[in-house]
């Protein structure tokens, strides 16, 4: 039906030179990010958050796409300018996070499955209609004792390839992110595990539920090491594993594999993606960071406007840092 019009927007979205900015924070993360600045958590604050980035010259240089929330898609900038027609304008492509965010798997302490499956073809028709056109869904992994589950892992798997099934229906490209989580004092092998098993399932549903997927990206966390393991990584250690990972669990034919920055320094973000890029693969790799890019903005922003210039130009610094490692170009003197 959409297929030819899915897999030219997957291909766009992964083009040479470019990445995706992660601007969809749900509202709770939104208000914490800037409130951790000094910064009230109210929705003209939010906006104004938004506009930071959005309203920088060139960020479509840098950028193929921005995954936005559903408040931000529906939100103008402060000349009234509806913010999705500001990145249709200069060429980048809208994206939107559809997931209502993740809860307890009952019955099963400790981990998560995500929300917001009802009601989700009617969405996805009222986001195309909008100009959106693609999606993201996130579903977080947890390692501990005992866990991941295959339960949890099932569970998540098969809620990712419903919300595939429907976005392509619709005419848009869904990523799927199962993030499995750097919390925990975890090994970088028990990361590539629970990275392998829940990407193997997630393809399994995928194909299963009839998903294209020439039409589909996957967002990933890097395999590594728990933040409070003893035993940290290198980032050529954290290619291979990510890598070896990838080579056993993602069939060839997937558009290309974007990553998350799930916490790790803008630097070793930077320098993670770089190890991993260098080593080519048969999928286009880049990056969808929110906080690798936004955080330093942000930290220099504060909520005062007298220093939008010094914020907006610390972006762009990531973004061009961040491209150089998404070409295997970056070296860390250009920090
Ligand atoms: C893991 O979070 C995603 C990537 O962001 P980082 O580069 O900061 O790790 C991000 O797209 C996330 O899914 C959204 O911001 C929504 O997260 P919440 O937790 O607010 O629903």
């Amino acid at each position: 039906m959409h297929n030819e019009e899915l897999h030219k927007i997957a291909k766009q979205l992964v083009a040479e030179n470019k990445g995706i900015l992660a601007a969809d924070e749900s509202i709770s993360s939104a208000n914490k990010r800037l409130s951790d600045v000094g910064v009230e958590g109210t929705e003209d604050n939010r906006r104004r958050y938004r506009q930071l980035f959005f309203w920088i010259p060139k960020i479509e240089e840098g950028l193929s796409g921005v995954i936005l929330h559903d408040e931000t898609i529906r939100q103008n900038d402060e000349n009234g300018k509806p913010f999705i027609t500001i990145l249709i304008e200069k060429g980048i492509i809208p994206g939107i996070k559809v997931d209502l965010g993740a809860v307890n798997l009952p019955l099963f302490s400790d981990e998560k499955i995500t929300e917001g499956l009802d009601g989700l073809r009617g969405r996805l028709k009222e986001y195309y209609k909008m100009g959106a056109r693609f999606a993201k869904w996130r579903a977080v992994i947890t390692i501990g004792d005992g866990i991941p589950s295959d339960a949890c892992l099932d569970a998540n798997a098969y809620v990712l390839a419903q919300y595939s099934a429907l976005c392509q229906e619709a005419g848009i490209v869904p990523i799927v992110e199962p993030e499995v989580l750097m919390d925990g004092d975890h090994t970088i092998e028990r990361c590539e595990k629970a990275t392998g098993a829940i990407l193997k399932r997630l393809f399994a549903e995928l194909v299963k539920y009839r998903v294209d997927l020439e039409g589909l990206i996957l967002k990933s966390n890097m395999v590594i090491p728990g933040k409070d393991c003893a035993t940290q990584a290198t980032p050529e250690e954290i290619a291979n594993a990510t890598l070896r990972v990838f080579h056993n669990s993602v069939p060839e034919s997937v558009a290309g594999i974007v990553f998350l920055s799930g916490g790790q320094s803008p630097k070793d973000a930077t320098e993670n993606l770089n190890a991993i890029c260098k080593q080519a693969g048969p999928w286009p790799m880049t990056f969808s960071y929110a906080r690798a890019l936004q955080a330093p903005s942000l930290e220099i922003w504060r909520g005062d406007d007298g220093k939008l210039q010094e914020a907006r130009d610390m972006f762009l610094k990531r973004l061009h840092l961040s491209v150089k490692a998404r070409n295997g170009e970056y070296r860390s003197e250009m920090e």
